[in-house]
């Protein structure tokens, strides 16, 4: 039975689990040539050691502009579902995204959060996170209903694949462990755009 998109967990009882690892289970549940944007550092890290598919853009630098450049590929490409993964660091930088997520309600939208309660990659300060912020809560205020965070990783595949099935815009936040991505993008960015446009069926406007 599929478990309902409020989801059973909370911010403080979800399990405390591993963006490598749920990024390879996110890949593994791709079948239709889903585009998945990348946020900055460790975010995009895995996904580049997930194995590399065309259809990824791995955005460089431009911290908290997943979710933005998501729901642009969503709103030009509405036939295709677009996956943002973005770390609380960068989504809480840049939370108006989620207003604008809501009011559009782009179905083909799905966003994942990887709360690991700091700014790891530039030294491990706090995030708002850590204490005081829900991000789920604030997704739902938001007006993205289908929001929740995900109690381990089984709840995570279901979260992950009703998304997938059911459409949204919906929100999955997972809390993470402290460990930096695993290996690094190339940082070659006029490759990753070409690359992009190509996996996305674009002819490239000179
Ligand atoms: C506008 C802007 N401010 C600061 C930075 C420097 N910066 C790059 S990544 C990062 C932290 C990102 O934190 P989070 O999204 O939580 O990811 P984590 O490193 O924890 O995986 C910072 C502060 C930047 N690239 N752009």
């Amino acid at each position: 039975m599929t478990k309902p998109r409020t989801g059973i967990a909370s911010a403080h009882n979800a399990k405390v689990m591993n963006r490598f690892e749920l990024t390879k289970r996110l890949v593994g549940q791709l079948k239709r040539e889903e585009a998945v944007v990348g946020g900055i550092g460790n975010t995009n890290f895995d996904l580049w050691a997930s194995g590399q598919r065309p259809q990824n853009f791995y955005m460089l630098g431009s911290m908290g502009l997943a979710i933005p450049i998501a729901l642009g590929v969503a709103l030009a490409q509405p036939r295709r579902h677009v996956v943002a993964l973005e770390g609380d660091g960068s989504l809480l930088m840049q939370l108006g995204c989620l207003a604008t997520v809501g009011m559009l309600a782009q179905n083909n939208l799905t966003m994942v959060v990887w709360d690991n309660g700091i700014y790891q990659i530039t030294g491990s300060q706090p995030t708002a996170s850590a204490s005081a912020a829900d991000l789920v809560a604030i997704a739902r205020a938001a007006g993205i209903a289908k929001s929740a965070w995900a109690a381990d990783e089984e709840d995570f595949d279901r979260l992950f694949a009703s998304a997938l099935a059911e459409g949204g815009p919906s929100l999955i936040a997972v809390r993470i462990d402290d460990k930096p991505g695993i290996g690094a993008t190339d940082r070659d960015p006029v490759q990753i755009r070409e690359r992009f446009m190509r996996g996305l069926g674009v002819r490239r406007i000179a």
